[in-house]
């Protein structure tokens, strides 16, 4: 297990002061790195000390160090898991040839593309967040939007340095075009379209942790399958990063369930805006509003690219060597939906051109999995309410449903019925003035704010009272 070298200007396990060329085009994109931080990462907080885990070593125990840090002298560095010795590749046409160490020539538009594709989301989730430090609904809290973002700028450099590294000039550019798009810039903005909306409440932080990053954590497993080995190192890498942010946004939509759920209990209604919470049926909306948007991350049902990207061995399925088959999908179908005679049909076609559709099937089972646990909650706490997921067809952007309008049972509707009943699907102005109005900053240990539960615990064995922003 390689230990990560801390004493160098860019911390890193991969011998980066072994090659020095490479190791002079990273320090001049660092200062580049450090620049957009400060504009535009977390708003006027430079000066504040944060009790923040660090990487120190790439296995799964034991890999991290906490201390009281000040965001821009974090060490965002450059860590890969450890290589697999005699690592193949293990589906698409080249299955069972040796993992490539280096781009093959006639994958390289494609792979870069992956990678870039990647990279962009990782500081645009940074610059949708950036405001919401000043509303934070406890220390606990602000704290871990922090972690979150230095390891969305870490995951940032992850990609950078691949594309260094492998990707010459075109990969430098890439690199530092990867600063100049920007989330909701209307001439330059993020690559996939969940990324351009703000996040301007912790509510739809907490979803955005609970969905969004979930669509990170398919997206990495399926690159860490790749024939490119750097590239499945790093991902390997980054999943154990991802696991905390679904963590905060499992942790803390239950928790503001929790406190919707006692208030609700208290004053015998769901209706309890009134009483300084979020009512249920509003949680719902955000709900339908972030799987939803974050179901179009998976691209299209049916799609050459993915087809070509896991024949070609560059991106693979979720847990591709665990599932039991030929992996060429050689004559395989999927059940893809579709629509026929003005309904939602689920029919037969090639696997393999149903790549996107069977990680979005995987995501949607592991998204369910919280809600179940949330639903429990709720019923243990004696209110009447269930939280459900809307169904594939409701308010997508991309693919098969895009120019149809669809209720949240998947029924297909009119445009007038759609705009009829929008506003108890979706959040309204209303829903989002209300939500914004209990954000209200609490920056005393301990305490939360009035429409969230405190957490089970503190982190790393701190109690809850613990200060873990001290502002200067
Ligand atoms: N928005 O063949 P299709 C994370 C484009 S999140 C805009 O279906 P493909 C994180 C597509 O590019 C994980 N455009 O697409 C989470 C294509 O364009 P061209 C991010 C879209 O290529 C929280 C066209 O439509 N990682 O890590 O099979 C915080 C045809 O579509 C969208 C990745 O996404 C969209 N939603 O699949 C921080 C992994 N969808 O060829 C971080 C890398 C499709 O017509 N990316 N298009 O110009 C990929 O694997 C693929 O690019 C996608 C799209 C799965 C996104």
């Amino acid at each position: 297990m390689s230990t990560i070298d801390y004493s160098q200007k860019i911390p890193n396990n991969v011998n980066l002061a072994d090659d020095r060329r490479l190791q002079r085009a990273l320090e001049n994109w660092q200062p580049a790195y450090l620049g957009w931080w400060n504009q535009l990462g977390p708003a006027g907080t430079s000066e504040y000390e944060i009790y923040l885990r660090t990487a120190v070593a790439v296995d799964a125990e034991g890999w991290a160090q906490f201390g009281m840090v000040k965001m821009p002298e974090y060490r965002w560095g450059i860590f890969l898991a450890d290589a697999e010795e005699g690592r193949k590749i293990n589906f698409g046409m080249h299955k069972g040839e040796d993992a490539w160490q280096d781009v093959p020539g006639e994958y390289r538009s494609d792979l870069r593309r992956l990678i870039v594709t990647q990279g962009d989301t990782e500081p645009a989730s940074v610059e949708q967040q950036r405001r919401l430090g000043r509303t934070c609904p406890s220390l606990y809290d602000l704290r871990s939007l922090f972690q979150v973002n230095v390891e969305e700028g870490r995951h940032l450099w992850a990609m950078v340095y691949l594309l260094h590294a492998h990707f010459g000039r075109d990969g430098r550019e890439e690199a530092d075009e990867l600063l100049m798009r920007h989330s909701g810039d209307a001439d330059k903005p993020r690559i996939l379209q969940a990324f351009n909306v703000p996040t301007e409440d912790w509510l739809s932080f907490f979803m955005f942790t609970y969905f969004q990053d979930r669509d990170g954590k398919f997206q990495l497993n399926a690159l860490s399958e790749s024939g490119f080995d750097p590239l499945s190192r790093t991902c390997r890498f980054m999943l154990t990063e991802e696991a905390h942010h679904m963590f905060v946004g499992e942790s803390g939509v239950g928790r503001i369930i929790q406190r919707s759920t006692e208030l609700s209990a208290e004053h015998d209604t769901l209706d309890i805006g009134a009483h300084g919470g979020v009512p249920l049926p509003m949680i719902q909306k955000y709900i339908n509003f972030h799987y939803s948007i974050c179901l179009d991350l998976f691209g299209q049902e049916r799609s050459t690219n993915a087809a070509n990207f896991y024949t070609t061995g560059l991106k693979g399925r979720f847990g591709e060597t665990k599932i039991d088959d030929d992996h060429v999908l050689d004559g395989a179908s999927y059940k893809l939906p579709e629509i026929a005679g003005g309904e939602v049909v689920w029919r037969d076609q090639p696997a393999l051109t149903s790549i996107n559709e069977a990680l979005r099937d995987e995501y949607r089972r592991d998204s369910e999995r919280g809600l179940a646990r949330w639903n429990k909650a709720i019923k243990a706490a004696g209110v009447d309410f269930e939280l459900t997921l809307p169904h594939t067809a409701f308010h997508r952007n991309i693919g098969t449903f895009r120019d149809i309008n669809a209720a949240p049972n998947g029924d297909i509707i009119s445009r007038e019925e759609w705009d009829k009943n929008v506003d108890g699907w979706l959040p309204n102005d209303a829903d989002r003035a209300h939500v914004k109005s209990l954000m209200v900053p609490v920056t005393k240990p301990g305490q939360m704010a009035n429409w969230i539960a405190a957490p089970a615990r503190g982190i790393h064995g701190q109690d809850i009272d613990f200060e873990y922003v001290k502002f200067h």
